[in-house]
């Protein structure tokens, strides 16, 4: 498959920026917003944004720094909007949680559901003004048991409406974990009742990720009817911040040790070298250029303007 490296770049794209947030966060206290990190979840967002076409669009929430960069979102505009500078892609308005960019197609705020109906919403769009492209809703395993995704399935099932419905099911929502919070079945079983395609596939490895979009995509495109894909991964750091937390009493470091080892990074890096795709002196090139473009991109945010004071009204709804 000639995507195999792209989406190496992509989730090293996502790593890069989220382990330089790790670095600064603490030390620097500049960027004054919450961050919810995707670092082990890359794997989700990377095969994504190499399925769709670029018109298609995105609706995400919290977790969203993954969907926005892997969809071309840029990394100037991602360290200026965490510092808060008028050069953020939301003018500096937004932090981490609601990066939105209608340029690159992407939409996030971080109440939990709320933007799976305006997923809904833009794909119904689509069918009026007759165009062939998507929309997706990307969310956790919490949010489906918000009322709206069960009225927002209902509705884009019924009218049958061009959606990828993406669940990112890392097991927890915060704190708490899935098995005292659903029933035991798996999430993507319980939706099929719906009566519309539903699948669950291995979420931290990309290449299956990557086929599992693929064929959904091109159904929704074609039969212009909504599918639901259930990756199954897990988040490494913190439910909101860039530190471990095995100390809280949630869950152990075991756990988290388990799921390091199935880093979808080091996996598709393995694929690669072993199928003689790339070398490991590539593979580390490709590491660095992220690395040293997440450096200056934030340098370069911290020198950034913030935005005029008279200007505080404008961009907040
Ligand atoms: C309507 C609403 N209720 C509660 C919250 C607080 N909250 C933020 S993230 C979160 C957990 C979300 O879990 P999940 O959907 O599985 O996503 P994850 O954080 O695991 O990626 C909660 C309860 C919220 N943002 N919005
Ligand atoms: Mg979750």
């Amino acid at each position: 498959m000639d995507n195999q490296r792209d989406l190496l770049s992509l989730m090293l794209k996502i790593r890069k920026a989220e382990e330089k947030i790790v670095e600064v966060y603490a030390r620097d206290q500049k960027m004054r917003t919450p961050t919810h990190l995707s670092i082990g979840q890359e794997a989700v967002a990377a095969a994504l944004a190499v399925a769709l076409l670029p018109g298609d669009q995105v609706f995400t929430g919290h977790r969203c720094h993954a969907a926005y960069l892997a969809k071309n979102g840029d990394y100037e505009g991602f360290f200026a909007e965490l510092c808060g500078r008028a050069s953020g892609v939301s003018a500096g308005r937004a932090g981490s949680a609601h990066l939105t960019d209608p340029s690159v197609g992407i939409y996030s705020s971080p109440i939990l559901g709320a933007t799976i109906p305006v997923a809904v919403g833009a794909a119904l769009s689509f069918e009026m003004d007759q165009k062939k492209d998507i929309a997706v809703a990307v969310f956790g395993d919490a949010t489906v048991e918000e009322g709206v995704f069960a009225e927002s399935v209902n509705f884009a099932v019924t009218k049958k409406l061009p959606v990828l419905f993406v669940c990112e099911n890392n097991l927890y929502s915060t704190h708490s974990p899935l098995s005292v919070r659903q029933p035991p079945s798996p999430i993507f079983e319980r939706v099929r009742m719906n009566e519309f395609p539903t699948e669950q596939v291995d979420g931290n490895d990309v290449l299956k990720v990557y086929e599992a979009f693929r064929t959904a995509i091109k159904y929704i495109r074609y039969c212009r009817m909504p599918f639901f894909v259930e990756c199954l991964t897990y988040r490494v750091r913190e439910h909101v911040g860039p530190l471990h937390d095995y100390d809280r009493g949630y869950r152990t470091k075991e756990e988290v040790d388990q799921w390091l080892g199935k880093c979808p990074i080091a996996r598709l890096s393995k694929t690669l070298f072993d199928e003689k795709i790339m070398t490991h002196t590539e593979i580390d090139k490709e590491e660095e250029k992220w690395a040293q473009m997440a450096d200056d991109a934030y340098t370069k945010a911290l020198q950034s303007p913030w935005p005029d004071a008279l200007s505080m009204t404008e961009h907040v709804y």
